[in-house]
């Protein structure tokens, strides 16, 4: 699903268009709007459209102005449009940075203009804690963790090894990194527990089933689907079942988000467990961004809360879900 350089490149210089195009203005120019500019990672997912949702919806409840675009899953993007919204003078800049690495000199043009950034959603690696006020976001490792956990339970009397196919996210983004970890480290105590193969389903449904594809051409025994979105889950059910085998028996299936289209799946026994990620940051993001806008200080880092859920917690949860 690669999109050529091209179209990429015409989709980048869009997007920034886009952005000046709103910039008009800028600031919070003497008692204006409080200016938000925030710089998504893309559309990858169903996680990734509430999280966009409940931004949007919650700047516009909090009188804040938005400036938003959207990166494609491209870091050079997100760093353009950190630099567009420097240019604008935002009161504030948050983003979700698509990978954990390469930040510093964009962080630092930020600081040098005086602008205060606030990380939502994927922390960066970089060791100057100065460039940003604040990271509010889940625990990805404990994440990670709790799939490996579900698992071990799962899998504890069963005799013999446990062949496990792993669907990682984005390369280098941090849950990517921090799912793989948590979820290796339970396994590990275990050496029954034998990853066979594991390679990155970007996060999408496209991808997911393209790589669960060539898993289960590639595998000659496949017992667990660990993936690290629901979304490379909901693909990977569709190539399973091309297969003829049955997802949920044949091969049990473990995801992390809690989109509503996966804990129907879990509901129908086509995915056995599913570990939440909030993607509804929205309001705690826009009371941060009022203080920081307001010189408050603010705790360095702020986590989400999140559950688990059986088939039983799925059936239930479902009538409300919102995403
Ligand atoms: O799990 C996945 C999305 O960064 C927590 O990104 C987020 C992840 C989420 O694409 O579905």
């Amino acid at each position: 699903m690669a999109r050529k350089p091209w179209t990429a490149i015409v989709a980048g210089v869009a997007g920034l268009l886009l952005l000046s195009a709103c910039g008009g203005g800028g600031g919070t120019g003497g008692g204006g709007a409080l200016t938000l500019g925030f710089a998504q990672v893309g559309a990858e997912s169903g996680w990734r459209t509430a999280n966009t949702k409940s931004i949007q919806e919650s700047a516009k409840a909090a009188g804040i102005e938005l400036k938003f675009s959207d990166a494609q899953q491209k870091q050079e993007n997100q760093i353009a449009a950190i630099r567009s919204y420097i240019q604008q003078k935002v009161k504030v800049i948050a983003f979700s940075p698509v990978v954990e690495s390469g930040w510093d000199t964009v962080l630092k043009e930020a600081k040098t203009a005086n602008i205060p950034v606030i990380l939502t959603d994927r922390a960066v690696d970089s060791p100057d804690k100065s460039l940003y006020k604040t990271f509010l976001g889940s625990d990805f490792v404990a994440e990670g963790k709790k799939a490996g956990e579900w698992l071990a339970k799962e899998f504890g009397s069963a005799a013999g090894d446990v062949s496990i196919v792993e669907l990682q996210g984005t390369t280098g983004s941090a849950p990517a990194n921090d799912r793989k970890k948590g979820f290796a480290d339970v396994i590990a105590s275990n050496p029954k527990f034998k990853v066979v193969a594991s390679q990155t389903g970007e996060f999408t449904r496209a991808k997911g089933k393209e790589v669960m594809e060539a898993f289960l051409k590639s595998q000659p025994k496949i017992d667990v689907l660990y993936a690290h979105n629901d979304d490379m889950a909901l693909g990977a059910i569709e190539a399973i079942e091309a297969a003829g085998k049955v997802p949920g028996k044949d091969i049990k299936i473990v995801s992390v988000d809690g989109v509503r289209d996966a804990l129907q799946a879990l509901a129908d026994g086509k995915i056995n467990h599913v570990v939440e990620c909030n993607p509804l940051l929205g309001p705690q993001l826009m009371d941060l961004v009022k203080k920081v806008a307001a010189g408050e200080q603010v705790p360095p880092r702020i986590e989400t809360t999140e559950t688990e859920f059986d088939q039983a917690a799925a059936k239930a949860a479902l009538p409300q879900r919102q995403y």
